[in-house]
């Protein structure tokens, strides 16, 4: 009786599978070996009772007197059925006047309740929003999300803040985006006129950048779709990717209408092939340094990057000029696991992270879609950069004065460690900020970051001075495999002059070094307060012999410490490849910061955690979590002995061909993005005719590389060489993932 009645709930929260499934056999209770009673004789009587009859007796039940919890010896720690016989031979005891066995209470239908968002709006994929509102009942998932939605129940919701969306077009008349869509804000540089409007092809190539847009600026209420982070704000595209790039077309789009444009939302770069070194050109370089100057009347345009997806190619975003730039806030992604994606790129200029997709199983993010459609498979850090986008746009309707270091800092100081922290990579900098190349400062908090930003509250920061170190004397040295060049760099900051720095704010190593194998090469630069930064880190599909001609090297690790004392730059090749050689040419230190330290650094950062105050769970469904995890861990383990047994019987025969899922499944997906004939055979319209089973595990395989046999290996390799070769593309969104995805969903 009980059954019906949930599962007509489960429906009507529309919570469907993850509801239906947490809730499991329904009435069904779990037993555990544990007895509470009541014992009016004491704790001698207790103790007595618990001895004859074969109990550890745990203790007294919080402060009800005379109440003891007995937990049975011998009696399975959990179980479907009560153990009637034991009850009675307990109540029985004339000690006792009181028994009950105990069992797991399910807290689950109290959180649906306390769910209090839940029906905020009417919009038919606004619960699958789970990084706006948590909606997450499996207990071993972590209670998590963006915080906005308190920001939005201050009555900010992105109100007279315009955003533009740099990409493949905008479906303006999109009936979720249309009534926020800004013509200023938009232009068509492939097509050089004032419609941003996607061209529309078979494969859906363009659905990019209307999806980029609708995560910003989706409409809230009106039965389409999702919700937008900022969905009163005003959205625009600039359509640029669906044609040849230049370095004119990127400078036109960055610089567009500045005093109109608050916030640009970019999700593309250089290839994420694992081998390219690429920057700005000189023109681009420029558009950014006019929008930082003159964007929004003076206090500089807004620039928001997605860091690449290039992690599976090895690659790093230190090696790519955009996100590694001061004005851009590189940001960076996390699964609903709160773990670092298998797609994404380390890198020190990655100054916050915010959700996006996982592993396969994980959820995705939900976005208008093309020809007036929705999706809830929006992935990569491609979907990152739109959600901070449209969280700056939050913190600049609460304060239309911020300027484009302002939101830095409070990015900076608002960013949480706390649902990251099960991540490898954390350290505290000098200034006793959490800090990691895998997502910067961390998870974007909404809230914290509007409620720092309010006016009454923000002071401003200090103006910016920029204090350039230099050895006049420094003669090139030589670099070698296996061999170390140290270069220890004191510096004053400038001290007693007008640019002295106290407290940093980005640096950069403005480095010419010559390689014969890029790759390589590891940078790192230690701090005077001892924080040691990665600056370059090996990639293994760089061969490069063209090294690195005065790349700015960009880390944020060191924000907030005095950069007064001794530098050390550490240049090292650990590769074992010894015909490695070349030299670092020249190089200097770019400081910048302020002469004073800014006025919310004054008093430490102080890291609670982050559902503290809302959303949290944990206490109450502590056992519940821990039954879960045990189970999830059991047959996890089983699954790692499988494969490992896999792995260590594979003979030399199955070393030498990939399997066949994972060979339909790298020509499934490449095909759709690559043009048809470049295809090493005819696989372009190949139906995908393996058992899904066999797809889901070559997939997974390849999302953990180590699982990989080399023939597997190289494969992917000549794959992704093929596509990037047949069509340098710059979206940032997971390709792959994205296409098997897309594969997926048309064979359902
Ligand atoms: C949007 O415009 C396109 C191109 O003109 C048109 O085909 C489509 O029907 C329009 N969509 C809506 C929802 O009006
Ligand atoms: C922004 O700055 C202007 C000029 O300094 C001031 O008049 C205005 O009150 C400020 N607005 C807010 C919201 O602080
Ligand atoms: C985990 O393993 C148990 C026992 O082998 C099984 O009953 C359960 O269905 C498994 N759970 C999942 C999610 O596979
Ligand atoms: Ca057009
Ligand atoms: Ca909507
Ligand atoms: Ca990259
Ligand atoms: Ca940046």
């Amino acid at each position: 009786m009980d059954g019906p009645r949930r599962a007509g709930r489960c429906a009507a929260l529309a919570l469907l599978a993850a509801c239906c499934l947490a809730r499991g056999g329904g009435a069904e209770r779990q037993f555990l070996n544990e007895w509470a009673a009541e014992v009016p004789a004491g704790p001698d009587a207790a103790r007595a009772i618990a001895e004859e009859l074969d109990y550890d007796l745990v203790g007294q039940i919080g402060s009800l007197k005379n109440h003891y919890l007995f937990r049975h010896k011998s009696h399975p720690r959990r179980s479907r059925r009560s153990a009637i016989h034991i009850t009675k031979r307990l109540s029985d005891d004339e000690r006792v006047s009181w028994a009950e066995q105990q069992y797991e209470k399910k807290r689950t239908k109290r959180a649906a309740v306390t769910d209090s968002a839940e029906n905020l709006f009417n919009d038919p994929m606004w619960n699958q929003q789970w990084y706006l509102q948590d909606t997450r009942i499996t207990p071993s998932l972590p209670k998590l999300d963006l915080h906005v939605i308190p920001v939005w129940q201050k009555g900010i919701t992105g109100r007279g803040v315009v955003i533009t969306v740099l990409d493949d077009g905008l479906e303006w008349n999109h009936t979720d985006i249309y009534a926020n869509y800004d013509p200023r804000a938009s232009y068509d540089f492939n097509d050089n006129d004032y419609d941003p409007f996607p061209r529309y092809d078979p494969t859906n190539e363009n659905k990019h950048g209307t999806r980029c847009a609708g995560e910003i600026a989706m409409q809230a209420n009106n039965r389409k779709c999702g919700v937008g982070v900022a969905y009163n704000s005003k959205v625009g595209g600039i359509r640029m990717l669906d044609g040849i790039v230049t370095d004119a077309i990127e400078a036109s789009s960055i610089g567009f209408n500045p005093e109109h444009v608050d916030i640009y939302s970019a999700s593309w770069g250089p290839n994420d092939d694992g081998k390219t070194v690429e920057g700005p050109g000189r023109l681009a370089q420029k558009a950014f340094e006019y929008g930082i100057k003159q964007g929004r009347n003076g206090k500089g345009s807004i620039f928001v990057w997605a860091s690449g997806n290039g992690g599976r190619q090895g690659d790093n975003c230190d090696c790519d000029g955009y996100t590694d730039s001061i004005y851009t806030i590189s940001i960076s992604s996390a699964s609903q696991q709160g773990l670092s994606p298998w797609y994404a790129e380390k890198c020190s200029s990655t100054l916050a992270t915010a959700y996006s997709s996982g592993d396969y199983t994980d959820q995705r993010i939900t976005s208008a879609d093309l020809h007036n459609e929705c999706t809830g498979t929006h992935t990569g850090t491609s979907a990152s950069a739109p959600l901070a986008a449209g969280i700056f746009a939050l913190a600049l309707e609460a304060n239309p004065n911020l300027t484009w270091r302002d939101m830095q800092h409070l990015v900076v100081w608002t960013s949480e460690y706390d649902p990251l922290a099960g991540n490898p990579g954390w350290k505290k900098n000098g200034a006793g900020l959490m800090v990691n190349s895998r997502f910067g400062f961390g998870l974007l908090n909404a809230n914290a970051l509007v409620d720092l930003a309010d006016p009454k509250r923000w002071k401003g920061v200090p103006e910016k001075r920029e204090c350039i170190v230099q050895d006049k004397s420094f003669e090139p040295r030589l670099l070698r495999a296996n061999e170390e060049v140290i270069i220890e760099i004191p510096t004053k900051a400038c001290e007693g002059q007008e640019n002295s720095i106290a407290s940093l704010e980005h640096v950069q190593l403005e480095a010419t070094i010559e390689y014969s194998r890029r790759g390589d090469l590891h940078v790192t630069l230690v701090s005077p307060s001892g924080t040691s930064t990665v600056l370059l880190a090996e990639r293994e599909r760089d061969k490069s012999p063209n090294g690195f001609k005065n790349w700015d090297f960009m880390s944020v690790h060191t924000w907030g410490e005095n950069p007064t004392g001794t530098w050390v730059l550490r240049i090292t090749d650990v590769s074992k490849r010894i015909q490695n050689e070349g030299r670092i040419v020249n190089w200097k230190l770019i400081l910048h910061g302020t002469d004073i330290q800014p006025e919310h650094m004054k008093q430490p950062r102080v890291y609670t955690s982050y559902n503290a105050v809302q959303n949290d769970r944990r206490g109450v469904e502590k056992m519940t979590d821990l039954v879960e995890d045990h189970t999830t861990q059991e047959n996890l383990s089983e699954k790692n002995k499988v494969t490992q047994d896999i792995g260590s019987s594979r003979n030399e025969a199955e070393d030498k061909f990939p399997s066949e899922a994972m060979l339909h499944l790298l020509r499934s997906a490449f095909s759709r993005q690559m043009a048809q004939k470049r295809l090493p055979k005819k696989t372009a319209s190949e139906k995908l005719s393996i058992p899904y089973e066999h797809f889901y595990q070559a997939l997974e395989k390849l999302n953990k590389p180590s699982q990989l046999k080399d023939s597997e290996e190289s494969l992917y390799s000549d794959y992704v060489d093929l596509f990037y070769n047949a069509k340098p593309y710059k979206h940032r969104d997971d390709r792959l993932l994205q296409a098997l995805v897309d594969i997926i969903n048309e064979g359902n």
